[in-house]
């Protein structure tokens, strides 16, 4: 196996092409083009930094693509109360080829695709990782918040928890499974649903919406989905939702949802960067069903009316991304064709361009950056 110490200058054997193979040489440069912050919501820097070295348990993965996530955004903001690493390189839905391997690195080879997600790493021995609620670790280390992300060409990952990529996957399609995808399909899982029950989908055509709303219809489930404006509501129907509610123009969206779904949805899966959103969902979900909270609007509280909580008895949890297992169901509903990522891919480069966009609630789907340029 090949080791870091091995891996600077290297013949690497790459993936043959029609059962051909060939070999090419390989070697990890000493900087790369990354985009950068030094303060929240400072400037964001696109210039050469030092390429990260793996620590003994971590894989190094070349990241070719990276989808960007509302999460990059608050990271950037500072909008959580849970500080970031600062200086900062953002980005957890990293799509790459391994490229080194630390020395205590096992079941990953030269050449394996990789991907970083938001848990980059836990500590995989206290109860909650002992559970495989890893993402609950309190020792969590957070790619692009506490933890150098995938806004970069080469980028760290713990060994155990990078996620596995099948060979011959497109990394552009499959960089926003790696968050929204993955956290989309446990969040569905949290709601408890059988196959014909209605789910909202709140905030469905942003980047996890859109996949959520696949997930979903792949999950056998009935889809209403929310949000705002003409071209999101045409994204949801491609996608497979059922209906769509334009939250810009309903007059009553608690009564719209209601009737669609003949009494409101089963399960509402919020995510959405909409206090407001959040607490309608209390109000048209179904007697006995469930509200997952997903979207992180900074400073948010949710308000349920207690009276109708009780007679209706719902539940409200949070669903926080998912596990390795989550991650692995996750990549095979993509890989089987169940799921396909709306995407619009740009350079690197670009980033404060996607974050405006994101800020004004412009984005169709998911931006995927190239980090090539
Ligand atoms: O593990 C987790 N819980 C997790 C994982 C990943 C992301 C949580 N998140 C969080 C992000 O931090 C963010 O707060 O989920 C939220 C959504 O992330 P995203 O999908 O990456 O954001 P987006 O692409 O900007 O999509 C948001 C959508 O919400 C719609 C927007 O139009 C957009 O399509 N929306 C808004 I803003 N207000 C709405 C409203 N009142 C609304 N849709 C319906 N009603
Ligand atoms: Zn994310
Ligand atoms: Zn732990």
């Amino acid at each position: 196996m090949l080791r870091l110490s091995q891996a600077r200058s290297v013949v690497n054997p790459i993936r043959g092409v029609f059962g051909s193979f060939r070999t090419l040489a390989t070697s990890v440069p000493e900087t790369q083009k990354g985009v950068i912050f030094y303060e929240n919501g400072g400037k964001l820097e696109y210039k050469d930094i030092p390429v990260p070295k793996p620590k003994p348990n971590e894989i190094l993965i070349n990241v070719k693509y990276s989808g960007v996530c509302h999460t990059d955004l608050h990271a950037w903001k500072g909008d959580w109360p849970l500080a970031t690493k600062l200086p900062l390189v953002g980005g957890h839905e990293g799509a790459g080829v391994v490229v080194a391997l630390g020395e205590n690195v096992k079941g990953w080879e030269i050449g394996d695709l990789a991907g970083i997600k938001w848990l980059n790493g836990s500590c995989m021995s206290c109860e909650y990782c002992e559970l495989s609620n890893e993402s609950n670790c309190p020792h969590a280390d957070l790619s692009g918040y506490t933890h150098d992300g995938s806004f970069q060409q080469y980028a760290t990952a713990d060994a155990i928890q990078a996620a596995r990529i099948p060979k011959g996957t497109d990394l552009a399609e499959v960089s926003p499974i790696l968050c929204a995808g993955v956290t989309v399909y446990k969040a569905l899982k949290s709601a408890h649903l059988k196959a014909g029950d209605w789910v909202a989908i709140s905030g469905a055509a942003g980047g996890l919406g859109s996949l959520a709303v696949q997930y979903a219809t792949a999950m056998g489930y009935r889809v209403v989905g929310i949000d705002g404006g003409e071209a999101k509501g045409k994204l949801v129907k491609q996608l497979g939702g059922e209906a769509f509610v334009d939250f810009t123009k309903s007059k009553d969206m608690v009564a719209e949802i209601q009737e669609i779904t003949n009494g409101g949805p089963h399960g509402v899966i919020n995510v959405s960067v909409s206090e407001a959103a959040i607490n309608a969902s209390t109000q048209f979900v179904r007697p006995t069903g469930t509200v997952v909270l997903v979207g992180l609007p900074a400073g948010a509280v949710i308000k349920s009316d207690v009276f109708s909580h009780v007679i209706k008895s719902i539940n409200i949890r949070g669903s926080y991304v998912g596990n390795r297992a989550d991650t692995r169901e996750a990549i095979d509903f993509f890989a089987a064709g169940k799921v396909k990522s709306p995407i619009k891919v740009v350079g690197l480069s670009e980033l404060p361009e996607v974050y405006e966009l994101m800020e004004q609630g412009k984005i169709l789907g998911r931006y995927v950056v190239d980090t090539a340029k």
